[in-house]
């Protein structure tokens, strides 16, 4: 893996740093190769039971496309006649959101800094977002003439409503950390001496609970978004039935009739 993505996991717990701080964690396409492969390889690993999405410095979470490497792309498509520079979306982008979306774990975005373009696409793939006082987020697509991507057209609308969802894709503006709050963008805010600590906290209490409920609930969000009500029905039938098989239920019940911590295993 480039060192421009770190990867550690301990604790259950997978630690995706994006790390070109003195480029504002923009994406280039090493960047993106190695993004790609953290996500899949967390996804994947039965060991981890939650992610953290985190990027070194203090000024950026990343601030999507690296439109320095960008402009070349441009220019050799240009003068090779194919007008092809979008398959980033189908070979980078697409596969971090699947990976972040549909993996059975959480995962918390621990935003430092600015998130732009696709880097505020990653951050809303998160199921929570610790996010800096100092932080803030603009879709930024529209300002270098593009439409969204990296999920911004179907995360973005759950968050803040489709209303709100337009307005700030149309309209691209900075969106600070306290704005974002009450948006529903950021799920807690606090002082940026204090965010790589709390996202850490919020992030490993999650991959010391019961992974299978947690899954079950991730899946069943996402399923609720897109079916009626009879189906969602049924969907929490057959997800309460793998949550409550599951040995952590077990656990939790007897460590609540012994009027004790459980210590869940995540099976
Ligand atoms: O095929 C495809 O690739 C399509 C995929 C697209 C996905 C996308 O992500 S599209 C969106 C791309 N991102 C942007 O358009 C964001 C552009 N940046 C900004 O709007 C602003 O820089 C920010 C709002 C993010 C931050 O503003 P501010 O005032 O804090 O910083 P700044 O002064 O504008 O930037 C500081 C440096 O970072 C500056 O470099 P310099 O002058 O010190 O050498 C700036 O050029 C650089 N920088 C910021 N964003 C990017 C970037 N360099 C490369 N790529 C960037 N995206």
């Amino acid at each position: 893996m480039a060192d421009t993505v770190l990867y550690e996991v301990s604790d259950g717990l997978a630690t995706i740093t994006l790390n070109r701080p003195d480029a504002m964690n923009a994406l280039d396409t090493v960047t993106k190769v190695a993004l790609r492969d953290a996500t899949e390889e967390a996804a994947a690993d039965p060991a981890v039971r939650a992610v953290l999405l985190t990027a070194a410095g203090d000024r950026a979470f990343c601030v999507g496309q690296d439109l320095k490497e960008h402009i070349g792309v441009l220019a050799a498509a240009r003068e090779s006649g194919s007008g092809q520079t979008m398959s980033t979306v189908r070979e980078h982008y697409n596969p971090v959101l699947r990976a972040l979306t549909g993996m059975a774990k959480p995962v918390v975005a621990g935003v430092n800094g600015v998130a732009a373009g696709a880097g505020f696409g990653f951050a809303l793939a998160a199921d929570f977002r610790v996010v800096a006082d100092t932080a803030s987020f603009t879709t930024a697509f529209a300002g270098v003439a593009l439409t969204a991507d990296s999920g911004v057209s179907w995360t973005l609308p759950r968050v803040v409503g489709p209303g709100r969802a337009a307005d700030l894709l149309f309209f691209p503006r900075s969106i600070k950390a306290a704005e974002a709050y009450e948006l529903g963008i950021a799920n807690r805010v606090v002082p940026a001496s204090d965010l790589a600590a709390e996202a850490r906290r919020v992030a490993l209490g999650l991959a010391q609970g019961p992974t299978v409920a947690y899954a079950a609930l991730k899946e069943s969000l996402a399923y609720a978004q897109s079916h009626s009500l009879a189906e969602t029905l049924a969907k929490e039938d057959e997800l309460q039935t793998r949550a409550g098989a599951s040995e952590d239920h077990t656990i939790a019940v007897a460590a609540f009739v012994d009027k004790v911590k459980p210590a869940f295993v995540g099976r």
